[in-house]
């Protein structure tokens, strides 16, 4: 790459740019002529504009390092199915920049590639370079080494933040045009963002921030990417810029200018989980409510934030305490699986705003409000094509609407979409698709037998029992407590804190008292554990207080810091520190011995990190021990064993409830971190979930007083038939002889077809009754009915009740239709005459089915 050569003609471009663009306050116009056919990507009031045309865009964001290439296509196919146009990903520099002018596209990181994927299935791409990503990502997506370089202080006006953050972002930028990817080149990459929440954090930075943040703007546009720039979260994103909301609802949002479309950078579908915390649950129908509320009020371009979460593998998850899936409850599972309903729904509703496309982006709009929460606006074209939006915010009531001479019942907290101003096509709270519960099935052993396996026992596993305490010639004594992040560079997330205590006497029973930045700690004395302290994701830091007995003489205690991710947000969150702050002490025999102060042997990272345990070349090594004793809860204990991969396509995850705490590899990958006996709260999980009210992440959430994860992907692409070596490293102890794999498969699905609401509306403008569809995955069947009922059904998947209306041969006729099928549907009306009876003349009625695939 001839970046320096190119540094001077893009100089000057900033300086034209900065000339024509800043001072009208529009946006960049720039157009190239590409085999006769003008491409270019601009913006106004209403919407983004490419090739002079408004649109209206659904956007998906997908980050590249949280599945593999061989998952992308798949993904970027599901994503499309899904009514989406464009896919969204930050830029990950920390990954792609390991050590400074060292750089690292291809595999995970192939992020052209990536884009191709999308331009493939006709999709467009935006990109959100920062650098700083957030994204509950490591140090927040920024590398390690960027922390050591003299006088820089992050995300502020300093020259060498700046010199470097210019870098990277032309590094990319650059790939881009050389790759031909941006839209008027020919690619798909119509938007790019620069910076990230920044206005959420910049007022400790003072006057300093606010020039970082004109420079980030002038910089950017510099860059003469002719597509928009944009910047989520900061009101005062300065022209041309686009500034952009973030949050689980975005409907009251304005931009900063009436010359800017209004935009949703991140939709947050659901939440990530921390260890330690409840899994996030968002329904779809508020997710359905939030967006057509966004549509609604003058939105045109939205972002699902996440689309597909998918999983921090290796060490890449950030901090404090985030989790190694980022499923994020998004419409795809973590695993790239549908999941159901939230996946249709929203797919439904990206179908009737197409509708609507016309009147969205052309429309004159009329407001309008009953009062109490319910609100309405109709858009209206020249040539009278009409859209309206018809919402109750009430959370518990519903609403008639008198409406174009017509009443409409909305159900609380609700939108209902007429893409013809007369016939409601869509409501947010009307469901039509069926909900999957996903089972995790352990393999039969049979298919798991090692190579060297003798006995019936699944797996034949090997030790290798980590030292306690510093092990190498590496180790250094200082006096005084190192932050960790400074010593270790973060090229581990352990380092050992070792010192000597003597003892005159024998006997009698000391407290030691220590205080940690986080993230965990293990306390060993002379060689045995005793004593854990941990912080949580509210807290990372703790103080932990130990009775401890020393022996006569020479005690070595041994203190084994861990980091679970660095930080990732808030104003300065790169110089937090991180390790054993202190104050440390001992009370013994009536002294307080401050420790603080002492000599202190530090040890970088583990033997087995240096040894690579989990590396696939090393499977022989002499290291290894075979344990036949079946060692259990050991701490610092590798383990490893030999495993063929489950037969068929079904995605493979690792059952990990029976362990503590580590990290686990196969085949040399890193799968993450877990921490299985780390169990969330017994409190906060409502026996039901409401999806009316707004939302915030504690609610409808699940799991509690379990281990928060459990169960870890390993993507197909990792795995050969046989021979698959996994690792792991266990810190604190558990029992690996409980491991199983599992394949991720449809189990309960359920599906709820009402003619409560007015008809739905297909595309090409045909009618469809409400259908019951039901299907398993790809080499399943319909093995029972578990519940059916036409008439009033009451109640959710696996909770559904009889109503005082009921037809007693639906399960029958369910049954005839379904039953040994991978798929089957119904319609009510089919239903109606089935049965053969009305149970309920002249009610509407429901048709719930709950059925099992196996
Ligand atoms: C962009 O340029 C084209 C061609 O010069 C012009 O027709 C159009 O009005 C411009 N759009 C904006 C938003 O300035
Ligand atoms: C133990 O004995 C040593 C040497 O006699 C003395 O220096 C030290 O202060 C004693 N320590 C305690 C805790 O009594
Ligand atoms: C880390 O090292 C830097 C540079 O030596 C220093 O300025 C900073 O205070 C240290 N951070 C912590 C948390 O100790
Ligand atoms: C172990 O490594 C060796 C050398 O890299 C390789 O030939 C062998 O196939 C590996 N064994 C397994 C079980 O993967
Ligand atoms: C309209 O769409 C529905 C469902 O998408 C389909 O079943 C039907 O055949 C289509 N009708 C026409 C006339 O294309
Ligand atoms: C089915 O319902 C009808 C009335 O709707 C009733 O007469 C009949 O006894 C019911 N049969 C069973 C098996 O419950
Ligand atoms: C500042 C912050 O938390 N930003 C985040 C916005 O929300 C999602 C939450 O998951 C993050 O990934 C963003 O980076
Ligand atoms: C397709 C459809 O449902 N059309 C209906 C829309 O609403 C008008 C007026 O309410 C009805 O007459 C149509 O049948």
């Amino acid at each position: 790459m001839a970046a320096g050569k190119a540094a001077w003609p893009l100089a000057m471009m900033i300086f034209i740019v900065l000339l024509t663009t800043v001072p009208t306050g529009s946006c960049t116009n720039s157009t190239l002529v590409l085999g006769g056919l003008q491409r270019s990507v601009t913006y106004d009031e209403r919407a983004i504009v490419i090739d002079g045309q408004r649109k209206l865009l659904i956007s998906a964001s997908i980050h590249y390092p949280r599945s593999t290439p061989e998952m992308w296509p798949d993904l970027i196919a599901k994503a499309k199915e899904g009514g989406v146009d464009v896919i969204e990903s930050y830029m990950f520099w920390n990954m792609h920049e390991p050590q400074r002018g060292m750089y690292v596209f291809n595999g995970r990181l192939d992020l052209v590639r990536f884009i191709k994927e999308a331009e493939k299935a006709g999709l467009y791409f935006h990109l959100r370079i920062g650098p700083y990503a957030c994204a509950e990502w490591n140090y927040g997506g920024f590398p390690a080494w960027l922390h050591f370089l003299p006088g820089i202080r992050f995300r502020t006006d300093n020259p060498v933040f700046k010199g470097e953050m210019e870098r990277i972002t032309r590094k990319i930028v650059d790939i881009l045009k050389q790759e031909k990817l941006f839209y008027w080149q020919g690619g798909p990459v119509i938007l790019a963002q620069i910076e990230n929440e920044y206005g959420n954090i910049y007022k400790p930075y003072g006057p300093a921030g606010k020039r970082y943040l004109h420079w980030t703007a002038q910089m950017a546009e510099g860059l003469n990417t002719q597509v928009p720039w944009v910047m989520c979260q900061q009101k005062d994103a300065p022209d041309p810029i686009i500034n952009t909301c973030n949050g689980f609802y975005c409907d009251h949002f304005k931009p900063n200018s009436h010359k800017k479309p209004k935009m949703w950078t991140e939709n947050w579908t659901g939440w990530f989980l921390a260890f330690g915390g409840l899994q996030p649950h968002r329904p779809a129908e508020d997710v359905a409510f939030a967006v057509a509320r966004f549509f609604q009020t003058g939105g045109t371009f939205q972002n699902y934030y996440m689309y597909h979460g998918g999983t921090n593998f290796e060490r890449t998850a950030g901090g404090p305490f985030i989790a190694t899936s980022y499923d994020y409850d998004a419409p795809l599972d973590e695993y790239g699986l549908l999941q159901q309903p939230k996946w249709g729904h929203l797919k439904d509703l990206h179908e009737i705003l197409r509708l609507c496309e016309k009147p969205l982006l052309h429309g004159e709009v009329q407001k309008l409000s009953w009062g109490r929460g319910r609100e309405g606006a109709v858009y209206t074209t020249a040539d009278n094509q009409c859209c309206a939006f018809l919402s109750n915010k009430d959370q518990k009531k519903d609403a008639e609407i008198s409406f174009n001479s017509g009443t409409y019942h909305i159900p609380a907290w609700s939108v209902s979409i007429l893409p013809d101003c007369k016939n409601v096509s869509f409501n947010t709270a009307q469901v039509n698709h069926q909900t999957t519960r996903m089972n995790m099935k352990t393999v039969k052993q049979e298919h798991v037998v090692p190579y060297h396996a003798t006995k019936h026992t699944p797996f034949v596993w090997e030790t290798y029992k980590e030292p306690i305490g510093a092990w190498g010639s590496n180790a250094f004594t200082r006096v005084g407590l190192k932050d960790q992040m400074n010593t270790t560079r973060d090229t581990t997330d352990y380092m050992w804190y070792t010192t000597s205590l003597y003892s005159n006497s024998s006997s009698g029973v000391g407290r030691l008292v220590i205080r940690s930045l986080g993230d965990n700690m293990l306390i060993f004395l002379n060689g045995e554990l005793i004593g854990n302290g941990y912080g949580n994701y509210d807290d990372p830091n703790f103080q932990l207080q130990l009775p401890l007995t020393l022996k006569e003489g020479k005690n070595a205690l041994a203190l084994l810091s861990t980091t679970v991710g660095l930080k990732t947000y808030g104003s300065f969150f790169d110089i937090t520190g991180t390790g054993i702050d202190g104050p440390m002490s001992l009370v013994w025999e009536g002294k307080k011995v401050d420790l603080t102060r002492k000599e202190w042997t530090y040890q970088i990272g583990l033997l087995g990190e240096k040894l690579e345990l989990y590396s696939e070349k090393n499977n022989l090594s002499t290291n290894w021990a075979s344990d036949e004793t079946h060692s259990t809860y050991q701490p610092m204990t590798w383990y490893k064993t030999i495993f063929n991969a489950p037969p068929g396509n079904d995605p493979v995850a690792v059952d990990l409830w029976s362990m503590g705490k580590g990290a686990a590899w196969v085949n040399g990958h890193g799968l993450g971190r877990y921490w299985s006996n780390f169990l969330s709260s017994n409190l906060g999980c409502e026996r039901t979930c409401n999806y009316r009210g707004v939302y915030r992440p504690a609610k409808c959430a699940q799991n509690c007083g379990q281990a928060s994860q459990r169960w870890f992907h390993i993507p197909r692409s990792w795995l050969k038939p046989s021979g698959n070596i996994f690792v792991l490293l266990e810190e604190i102890g558990g029992d690996p002889t409980q491991i199983s794999f599992v394949t991720r498969v449809p189990e309960t699905i359920c599906t709820f077809a009402s003619e409560k609401y007015s008809m739905l509306k297909t595309t090409n403008g045909t009618l469809q009754m409400p259908m019951m569809r039901l299907k398993c995955g790809p080499n399943q069947k319909i093995s029972s009915i578990q519940f059916a009922s036409y008439g009033n059904p009451q109640g959710s998947c696996q909770s559904f009740k009889h109503g005082n209306c009921h037809a007693n041969r639906t399960a029958d006729i369910v049954e005839q239709a379904c039953a040994g099928k991978q798929q089957c549907s119904l319609s009510t009306t089919n239903m109606g005459l089935l049965v053969g009876e009305d149970p309920c003349p002249g009610q509407p009625k429901s048709l719930a089915v709950q059925a099992v695939c196996t």
